[in-house]
């Protein structure tokens, strides 16, 4: 029986996103730049508009590169990665809420086992995919594309054919002739050396490369990589899509510069603690319920406090219960010296609601 994968992946986003905040962009080449900093124009490309892609500014070259093949009006625009990955939240999001497993594969992409929700449903899946990219454009502004297929690797190949603003679905009895004569660096997963190491051999295609034995593929790449291979190039490496487990505690612990009892001292560095942990703790999509202290005394003893949280509470409140927790250590014991001291966060859970729509489910 086979399944139903969809692979989401948003077109050209760092700078797509730039253009929905700007639209006068549109009509001009756009470079993301990640700045190292080094010089003026040292860093890379993250990601280009289809303008300047056609000037053949791409996702890795160097800004000074793509300054020069770019004409006046274009715009390079220095990367706001924290601006999209909170994009990226509200659009993992969405898709979480028409069910299914999700499963988020990087920034900008997700995998989803719709089987369950679509019944095996090929048809219904078209249907679903429609109603995902409606539903990111209207709450976003974003253009994604989805491929459809049996499984993962398909269903990615199946996205990047149709980019952009794509609907590709491979049936399973298409599978076969859709692999059939693209190049093998379609396949993900090869790359330039693969690809070259393949050509020696004569094998450009993924019909060329299914026709290789196991044991061949194996002495060139080694087992692992030669059985994915041997099974992705036929359209029949499967794995099963399961959610990323949730962290069980997010938690930081500092040296003090000396050992101490002085409370200003102590919660300056709680303060460094608690932004660095709060930011990792955002970052990846996840509130606490209960914050706790950790001390480490003078003497190698570890003391800790716990309270319970308001899921999403700000840094500063934060730290008036960690204050709360500090204060009473000192108090309870006089000779007290704090050498190490950190916060952990634990009772996570997701940050936003899954609340499962189900509109599209219905017969
Ligand atoms: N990215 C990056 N550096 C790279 C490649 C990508 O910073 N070398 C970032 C910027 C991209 C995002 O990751 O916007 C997603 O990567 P993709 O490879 O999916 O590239 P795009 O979304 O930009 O383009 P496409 O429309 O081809 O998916
Ligand atoms: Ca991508
Ligand atoms: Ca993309």
């Amino acid at each position: 029986m086979h399944r139903v994968v969809l692979f989401v992946d948003l077109d050209y986003f760092f700078a797509q996103v730039e253009e929905v905040e700007n639209p006068s962009l549109r009509e001009r080449p756009v470079a993301v730049c990640v700045f190292s900093g080094r010089t003026e124009d040292s860093g890379v490309v993250s990601s280009a508009n289809y303008l300047a892609r056609k000037l053949g500014v791409k996702a890795g070259m160097p800004i000074k590169a793509a300054k020069r093949l770019l004409p006046g009006n274009a715009t390079i625009i220095p990367a706001r990665l924290s601006f999209y990955m909170e994009k990226s939240r509200k659009i993992m999001d969405i898709l979480r809420s028409f069910g299914g497993v999700l499963r988020v594969e990087s920034v900008d992409e997700a995998v989803i086992d719709a089987t369950e929700i679509v019944n095996r449903d090929y048809a219904k899946a078209v249907q679903l995919a429609e109603a995902l990219k409606k539903r990111v454009h209207e709450e976003t502004g974003l253009t994604c594309s989805v491929g459809i297929g049996p499984n993962k690797v398909v269903a990615k190949m199946a996205a990047d054919s149709c980019k952009p603003n794509g609907l590709k679905a491979v049936f399973p009895d298409e599978v076969p002739s859709f692999l059939a004569n693209l190049p093998v660096k379609d396949l993900p997963g090869i790359g330039a050396k693969a690809e070259s190491l393949l050509a020696e051999y004569g094998v450009k295609t993924l019909s060329d490369l299914a026709k290789l034995e196991l044991d061949f593929l194996e002495k060139l790449f080694g087992s692992k990589k030669a059985r994915y291979l041997y099974l992705a190039s036929r359209g029949l490496f499967d794995e099963a899509i399961t959610e990323k487990q949730p962290p069980k505690q997010i938690s930081k612990i500092i040296t003090l510069k000396q050992n101490t009892r002085d409370l200003e001292e102590i919660m300056q560095a709680l303060e460094r603690v608690v932004e660095e942990t709060n930011v990792k703790l955002e970052s990846s999509g996840y509130f606490a319920s209960r914050v706790g202290l950790i001390a480490i005394t003078s003497t190698i003893k570890t003391v800790t406090r716990q309270a319970e949280i308001k899921p999403g509470a700000r840094a500063d409140e934060l730290l008036r219960v960690l204050e709360k927790m500090v204060k009473e250590l000192l108090e309870k014991d006089e000779k007290l010296l704090i050498r190490r001291i950190g916060v952990r966060f634990s009772d996570l859970q997701q940050a936003t609601g899954q609340t499962r729509l189900n509109v599209f489910v219905g017969e």
